[in-house]
């Protein structure tokens, strides 16, 4: 799926465009109050878990009209206070997975997919958790099984933008499940927007409708939006709905995306830039090809085990007990 060789891109002005839209929602405790003031990697040992509005994470193109809201909703990470877990073996988790299909009308120009695409899609979800994207990649513990797919012909939830009411009506409508589903809605959003998702919730959830992750139409294997159409954009908001923050969460700090073994960056990846390094008191350089970052797909291809992790315990707190 990806070319052997990074097509190099000028790419100064796109990242910081990015950059300047992006930098007031890095930091995943600027907002969480005084608490988190003086370090970003402090422990709040002693902070209750609390319910909290949690956090939205979308993936965005440079220049996107839609400013990325904050990460985590400004509460304690979803970790925090719990019990380490046993790890899950490889491929032992298997999701279901229902596929809504939101079109603007009944042809593929208008987002109507077709089963192969909507399968093609999956397979590169698959292919991606099962660390077969590429070299150094993660096996994770989750497959994903298509429990069902349906198509909806409806304009006025082409764009379903985050906080919508059309986002709230297809959801509402199309959910299937509890928190152990995974409910994907491919549509043709809008404002520069790659997808979005929900981090599970915490302490009950008010919105239970909101679960779950979209996805630009285009975005998928073959689809129109160039650079981004490995079917790479469903990945990095699985990634999100299974509690992983991007890996420029927190920038150069040592908490960071509150996985250890993913080097900590400053700012967000555009294109696929070769020895980038922004964070230089922190080994390793910039991990431009994780889902978790902002690149392109051809380079974009890596879970880590500490992200595989976190996944798996995300998983066992808030997911499993739906099944
Ligand atoms: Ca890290
Ligand atoms: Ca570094
Ligand atoms: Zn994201």
């Amino acid at each position: 799926m990806r070319s052997s060789t990074p097509r190099r891109r000028p790419l100064a002005l796109a990242v910081l465009t990015l950059t300047a839209a992006l930098l007031p929602a890095v930091p995943p405790t600027a907002a969480a109050g005084p608490s988190a003031s003086t370090s970003a990697s402090a422990p709040q040992e002693c902070a209750p878990e609390v319910a909290t509005a949690g956090g939205i994470e979308v993936r965005a193109k440079p220049g996107a009209k839609v400013p990325e809201p904050p990460a985590s909703g400004g509460g304690p990470d979803l970790l925090q206070g719990r019990e380490p877990v046993a790890l899950s073996a490889p491929g032992s988790i298997r999701v279901p997975t229902s596929v809504h299909v939101i079109a603007a009308g009944p042809t593929r120009a208008e987002g109507y997919l077709s089963p192969a695409e909507v399968e093609a899609q999956i397979d590169v979800l698959n292919t991606a958790f099962a660390g077969q994207g590429g070299p150094g990649a993660a096996d994770t513990a989750f497959r994903f099984d298509t429990v069902g797919t349906d198509w909806t012909v409806n304009p006025a939830w082409y764009q379903m933008l985050p906080g919508s009411t059309a986002e709230q009506q297809a959801k509402t409508a199309l959910r299937d499940g509890g928190d152990e589903t995974l409910n994907i809605y491919l549509s043709g959003l809008g404002g520069g927007l790659l997808g979005y998702a929900y981090f599970p919730q915490q302490g009950g959830d008010s919105k239970p409708w909101r679960d779950g992750v979209v996805v630009l139409n285009e975005s998928i294997p073959g689809g129109a939006e160039d650079d981004y159409d490995g079917g790479d954009t469903l990945p990095h908001e699985v990634g999100h709905w299974l509690g992983l923050y991007h890996t420029f969460q927190g920038g150069c700090s040592t908490a960071n995306d509150r996985v250890t073994d993913t080097p900590a960056m400053a700012v967000p990846t555009s294109g696929c830039p070769q020895g980038k390094d922004t964070c230089l008191k922190d080994a390793g350089l910039d991990p431009v090809e994780n889902f978790m970052d902002y690149s392109y797909d051809e380079c974009m291809f890596a879970f880590t085990p500490g992200q595989a992790a976190r996944m798996d315990a995300v998983w066992q707190a808030f997911r499993a007990g739906d099944r």
